[in-house]
């Protein structure tokens, strides 16, 4: 069977990234709602680390930002007239309803869609969900466009099976990759992890008391359903509720695996023993487990840092390189406890640290703001659009940052219907760059 190399795709931040505070349970970006942010680092921080990657020999990707202020939703919400009259009327009367509205949200990709590699499909296809992000409506928005952009770049249908969104009903509330972990066994076969916060319909431990769980164990189990995984190398575990209530609203941001590692807090699952075990039954000697202790990093210090919200990327030797938020590297006791991981000869041995405070402010750190995207070389070499990130393309990006990005935006500025315009013709020019058909509403009209 050929074999799968990961390709990350990440987010462009888009033009109208700011800090409206939309998502509650998110701690990061509850503190730093208000201020006022600066869409053009935040595209330049997350394109520098797209290229240091690509350098790495890291295969990288990139998806496009979406259409916003979203003009149609706030059309069906009531708010009538031109463009800018819907805009001007929504900020007088619903300024929160115009925040939802003009979210940069679909930055952080690993909430894009749910991605399972062909070798462990029934069809031998890659298949795609996009998540349907029902939890809150900001980020409901994604899913059309996100479908759209997936199903141009992956069009091929004898090799990519691009999927509906789960019906947007809190039942099957699904987030997509950002609660899916792919490990391997020592025999290369792919073990799929779901991770839930909450059943709708079946028994499951107490959910959060504070803070929503987003992802339901019906909508992993629906795509992996539908994505044909082998229910033997399936489990679906919930996620620990104090952990959500401390402000782990993904499981991202207490646990990342790659290959036969599985890098987590001690209190990331409800029954972590259980869950370990199941692993460790499952890969066999392959599993290395790295399991942190409370007492070396405290789980408010792992939400503060995002510590877990790392990348690990595979290297030549078959070790792995941490790609962390350089929050981690200014906490001294999670900074110490990574200097002791990397000293200790484990499977983690370096570590590179990435500003990304624009996005970090909104609760996005390194591994939110890519979508992992197991590919064969023929995959690869089929895939549709101009989105693999070489030099040229990543010249001619940082120029359309430069050219049509804000370097201040703070939420008052969202009436200004200028920014619906200034966004679309970047829109407008980044389909042409990315070879892109239509894909936004303002296109498709
Ligand atoms: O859904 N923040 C996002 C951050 C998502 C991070 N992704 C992962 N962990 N994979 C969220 O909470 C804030 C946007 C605002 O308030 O404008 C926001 O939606």
């Amino acid at each position: 069977m050929p074999t799968a190399v990961e390709v990350n795709f990440d987010g462009i931040p888009g033009p109208t990234h700011n800090y409206s505070g939309l998502a509650a349970g998110n701690l990061a970006e509850t503190r730093h709602a208000g201020e006022t942010a600066n869409p053009r680092e935040a595209a330049l921080q997350g394109l520098a680390k797209m290229r240091a990657l690509a350098q790495r020999g890291i295969p990288q990707a990139v998806l496009p930002p979406h259409e916003r202020p979203h003009v149609p939703a706030l059309r069906s919400l009531g708010f009538e007239g031109s463009d800018a009259e819907v805009i001007a009327r929504a900020a007088a009367h619903a300024p929160r309803l115009l925040a939802a509205c003009s979210s940069a949200s679909a930055m952080w990709v690993a909430n894009a869609a749910t991605v399972s590699a062909s070798s462990d499909t029934a069809d031998g296809r890659v298949h795609f969900t996009p998540a349907n992000l029902a939890t809150y409506f900001h980020r409901m928005l994604e899913a059309p466009t996100t479908t759209r952009v997936l199903r141009a770049i992956f069009a091929d249908p004898a090799r990519f099976a691009v999927h509906e969104p789960l019906p947007a009903a809190p039942q099957f509330g699904d987030e997509g990759a950002a609660n899916h972990t792919r490990l391997v066994g020592a025999d290369g076969r792919g073990l799929n992890l779901f991770v839930y916060g909450r059943a709708a319909f079946g028994a499951a431990a107490p959910g959060p008391a504070r803070f929503p769980a987003r992802q339901t164990r019906e909508a992993g189990e629906a795509v992996a359903r539908r994505h044909g995984l082998d229910p033997a190398r399936t489990h679906f575990v919930q996620q620990s509720a104090a952990a959500i209530d401390a402000g782990v609203f993904h499981n991202d941001v207490i646990a990342v695996g790659a290959g036969s590692v599985l890098f987590c807090h001690e209190r990331a699952f409800a029954a972590q023993d259980l869950v370990l075990a199941a692993l460790a039954r499952d890969l066999g000697q392959a599993f290395q487990p790295i399991v942190v202790a409370g007492a070396d990093v405290p789980l408010e210090a792992a939400v503060g840092t995002y510590l877990f919200n790392s990348q690990m990327l595979a290297r030549a030797d078959g070790r792995y390189a941490l790609v962390a938020p350089a929050e981690v590297r200014e906490h001294p006791a999670v900074s110490d406890f990574v200097d002791r991981l990397l000293a200790s000869g484990g499977p983690i041995a370096d570590v590179a640290f990435f500003d990304l405070r624009q996005s970090m402010r909104n609760g996005g750190g390194p591994a939110c703001l890519r979508l992992r995207v197991p590919l064969t070389k023929d995959e690869r070499d089929a895939a549709g659009a101009r989105v693999f990130l070489d030099a040229k393309l990543h010249a001619e990006l940082e120029a359309w940052i430069l050219r049509h990005y804000r370097d201040r935006l703070a939420p008052g500025d969202l009436a200004d219907p200028a920014l619906l315009d200034e966004s679309r013709r970047a829109l407008d020019e980044l389909t042409r760059i990315l070879r892109l058909p239509a894909v936004y509403p303002f296109q498709l009209d």
